[in-house]
């Protein structure tokens, strides 16, 4: 192994090494299990939600962790410190989950859902669906905390967490395309389309909402019994009632 500048390494310098890849092993395995921390969430409301309506609010769920030579460069690019303490405080978005849900309503839904848990601390939102970019982009951003229990302490990990609707996603996605494509010099009439686009965009998702409204009101839909092994039948739920009365009456 050779330094940065090319020089040979004494052995103090290699032990040094080491010990740093370890660090930043462990570094890096705390924002993975922040993002488990965070689907597990998602998910557990996911199934409860689908479950007490009829549909279901999340479309898919990604996420990603940012590669240790993307967090150096972002580490570079914003003259942040070196030590692991001042990248966890400065660089925000070494983990990220992206929500994808089915409408407007949906995105807030899910954040509030998210928000009202007390192991969760939300540290800061930017609401770009209330108030989108100069571009067009929409999507609602928020920095959650979460606890992450190690075997010998616990950790709190910061987790971009991004909710948008299926056509924000559609949008943003195109959009990275193009501004990777033109390495960010996009023609004006591209730039100009896109904004036209996300107006569209955002035209669609008000109308399937007021479709979605008009199908299902505001209320919660009835489920379907016996839809699923978790909900008990007629018959089991019968027997459970008979045994309570007996029961009482003893
Ligand atoms: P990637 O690969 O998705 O992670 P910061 O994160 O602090 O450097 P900023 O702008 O303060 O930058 O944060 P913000 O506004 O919360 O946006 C961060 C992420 O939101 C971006 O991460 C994108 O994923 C997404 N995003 C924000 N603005 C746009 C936009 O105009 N178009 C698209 N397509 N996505 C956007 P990264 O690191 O850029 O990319």
């Amino acid at each position: 192994m050779d330094l940065d500048n090319g020089q040979p390494i004494d052995l103090e310098t290699l032990s040094d090494l080491h010990q740093l890849r370890e660090q930043f092993t462990r570094f890096m395995m705390q924002y993975k299990f922040g993002i488990d921390e965070v689907a597990t969430k998602i998910s557990i409301l996911q199934e409860e939600f689908a479950h007490l309506h009829s549909y279901n609010p999340i479309e898919h769920v990604q996420s990603r962790l940012k590669s240790p030579e993307s967090i150096m460069e972002k580490v570079a690019r914003r003259g942040c410190g070196p030590t692991f303490e001042e990248i966890r405080s400065e660089i925000t978005d070494i983990a990220g989950v992206r929500v994808t849900c089915s409408f407007v309503s949906d995105v807030y839904r899910v954040y509030e859902m998210l928000a009202d848990q007390p192991d969760l601390t939300v540290r800061q939102v930017k609401d770009y669906v209330a108030q989108p970019k100069p571009n067009g982009y929409r999507s609602l951003h928020a920095l959650v905390e979460v606890p992450v229990h190690l075997s010998d302490r616990i950790v709190p990990v910061v987790i971009e967490v991004q909710l948008r609707t299926v056509a924000m996603d559609f949008w943003a996605s195109l959009e990275h395309k193009i501004y990777y494509k033109f390495d960010a010099a996009v023609p004006q009439e591209m730039v100009d389309e896109l904004r036209e686009a996300a107006h569209t965009a955002a035209d669609l998702d008000h109308r399937m909402e007021v479709l979605h409204r008009q199908l299902h009101g505001d209320a919660a839909a009835p489920r379907d019994p016996a839809s699923s092994v978790l909900v008990p039948d007629d018959r089991v739920v019968a027997l459970l009632h008979s045994m309570r009365a007996q029961d009482e009456t003893r």
